[in-house]
């Protein structure tokens, strides 16, 4: 369902328009009120009514992640306090918190995106929401529930960990629609199937999962596991939230964004220039309606590339691809880039492995390892675990009993010629018993781990 066609399937030119007028409002209202802008533009010689159309907006200089940590906390805000209503923050892995401010109109637009996604995810009031995102700081949890209300879902807020209660619960409430990382809808999942609940026993009909990347085999895989279909939701604090853009259920094929709110480009990560329609590079992202925190071309250091194809849905709004990740994740292995996401894509071909995994990246002598920690599948583990004595306590195979094992063997050597094959490094790869990869609690997960940083 397209919950405003109005704004969701205006046809471009119209939407280019009102994209036009929205813009020179914000740079107008950016200029004038939070004074890092003013002195932008002074520096530059700009002036606010020079930037009057999108085609302009490649005067104005992005906004970046450390601007905002230069006014921690409340430094860029547009407002006054007594107009702030919510105050939310992403906490990263390193440095200081991302502090973002809400006005009562921006929780509104807030609730709208996050409405519009779970009703192009399929849902309608007389649901019930399970809404496994975390509550608190982080946007996830929030955005969800203002937005399951917002189209009349009855909302669970039940936020993340606490696996098993979260599994009681949905086998005695029911709810048809989940909303949480697409690693915890696989914890979930597990706990299920450990509880012998068949897929099509599952309540669950529709995921809408998020926060962090992941893969189609991954998707695959919480389909098939959950008896569900799942879609992905993308955002980020700093824009608002989850909702800045949405797949549809028609076609699951590129989130579209809210572009009536949030007008999106690609840009080259070395020179800033704006890529054509289809290339890959830096997604950068300018609100148009946003009171209490405007942004203009916000580095969102998220990788990406646009399609203006027309979808099935019947939404105008443009598509982006899923990230392949973050210009800061990925990773550079003797010289090679190296995007979390690629291997997972390659586990995800195996049937003999589950979607979890860890990647660790050290540098024991000269030269940079990368080993790939794998997790066999239960089923396929099954078969050798009585030949493999005192396994079962230990987390990684060791590697006599995988040389000793022919099928074993053959997965690990399947698996390197694969990564070689399509990531161009030799990795190290380790076989783990099933259970042993990390997990979600509810939260991102972590999969990355880096030791050349920590020496
Ligand atoms: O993760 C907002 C969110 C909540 C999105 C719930 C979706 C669902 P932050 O904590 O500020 O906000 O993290 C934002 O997470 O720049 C991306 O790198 C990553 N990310 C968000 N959604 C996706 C996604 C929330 N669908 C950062 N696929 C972003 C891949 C995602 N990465």
């Amino acid at each position: 369902m397209i919950l405003q066609p109005e704004f969701e399937s205006l046809p471009r030119p119209q939407l280019r328009a009102l994209q036009a007028e929205r813009l020179s409002e914000v740079v107008r209202y950016a200029f004038e009120r939070v004074p890092f802008y003013r002195e932008r533009f002074d520096d530059l010689g700009l002036k606010p009514d020079e930037v009057s159309g999108t085609d302009d907006l490649t005067l104005v200089p992005f906004t970046r992640k450390s601007d905002l940590r230069d006014h921690y906390p409340f430094g860029m805000f547009a407002v006054p306090m007594s107009e702030v209503v919510r105050i939310h923050a992403s906490t990263g892995t390193t440095g200081q918190p991302t502090v973002v401010g809400y006005t009562r109109h921006d929780l509104e637009i807030f609730a709208t995106v996050c409405a519009r996604t779970l009703a192009a995810a399929g849902a309608k009031p007389g649901m019930i929401l399970h809404n496994a995102y975390g509550y608190g700081l982080f946007t996830g949890g929030l955005g969800f529930h203002h937005g399951g209300e917002h189209l009349g879902l009855a909302v669970l807020p039940i936020s993340g960990g606490g696996t098993v209660r979260q599994v009681d619960l949905m086998l005695d409430f029911r709810p048809e629609v989940l909303a949480c990382t697409p690693s915890y809808a696989l914890t979930l999942a597990e706990e299920l199937a450990r509880r012998g609940v068949s897929p099509e026993d599952v309540p669950i009909r529709l995921a809408i999962l998020g926060a962090e990347p992941w893969t189609e085999s991954m998707r695959a895989e919480i389909d098939r596991l959950l008896g569900a279909r799942a879609t992905n939701v993308y955002g980020l604090s700093e824009i608002v939230g989850p909702g800045v853009a949405f797949e549809c259920a028609e076609e699951r094929a590129g989130s579209h964004v809210a572009e009536d709110h949030f007008l999106a480009e690609v840009v080259d990560p070395e020179t800033g220039a704006v890529l054509p329609e289809g290339q890959s590079g830096v997604l950068v992202v300018t609100t148009l309606t946003k009171q209490a925190l405007p942004l203009l071309r916000y580095w969102t250091g998220d990788v990406t590339s646009l399609s203006r194809e027309p979808c099935a849905c019947g939404r105008t709004l443009v598509r982006m691809a899923p990230l392949r990740g973050r210009t800061d994740d990925m990773l550079v292995v003797r010289g090679v880039n190296v995007y979390p996401t690629q291997i997972e894509a390659v586990l995800g071909s195996f049937g003999e492995l589950t979607p979890n995994y860890r990647l660790v990246v050290s540098r024991p002598g000269r030269l940079d390892e990368l080993r790939v920690e794998a997790e066999l599948s239960a089923a396929f583990f099954c078969e050798f675990a009585a030949e493999t004595p005192g396994e079962e306590d230990a987390k990684t195979l060791c590697e006599e009993v995988v040389d000793a094992n022919h099928a074993l063997r053959s997965v690990r050597e399947r698996l390197t010629q694969a990564i070689k094959t399509t990531v161009g490094v030799t990795a190290k790869v380790h076989l783990l018993v099933p259970g042993a990869a990390p997990r979600s609690e509810g939260g991102k997960i972590v999969r990355v781990v880096d030791e050349r940083q920590l020496v």
